[in-house]
């Protein structure tokens, strides 16, 4: 019996996990989620543009390849892309600027060329 009790408790437990993914699925369409396709050896598209001081969402999918993206001055943590994944990274870019985000994983020959620009705009005054 106490097997058994245990195994429900268990499952009680998957089910609470189960619950708060997608309540925490929700509000991530809150705000702007930007897709991003990667390949040998390419961000596209190739250069961003986003709002200072504003959560913003990256999906990136690998078509081709592993493939990732970090950037301490973006805030944005190592993110390995698994070849036919999507994953997704949300940052709150801290300072206005153009950002070279270079690929973080060893990729092949046009690794050393694999860049995403992300331009990080201050709002217009007003706003
Ligand atoms: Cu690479």
């Amino acid at each position: 019996m106490i097997v058994f009790s245990r195994i429900g408790a268990g499952l009680a437990a998957l089910a609470a996990i189960a619950l708060s993914a997608a309540f925490i699925q929700a509000p991530a369409a809150a705000h702007p989620t930007i897709d991003i396709a990667v390949s040998n050896w390419k961000f596209v598209p190739a250069k961003i543009t986003i709002p200072l001081g504003e959560p913003t969402t990256l999906r990136l999918t690998s078509t081709q390849g592993v493939h990732g993206i970090q950037s301490d001055d973006l805030g944005i943590p190592q993110t390995t892309i698994a070849n036919g994944k999507t994953v997704t990274v949300t940052f709150t870019p801290k300072k206005a600027g153009t950002f070279i985000v270079h690929c973080s994983v060893f990729c092949g020959s046009g690794h050393a060329d694999m860049t995403l620009t992300i331009v990080v705009t201050d709002p217009p005054a007003g706003n």
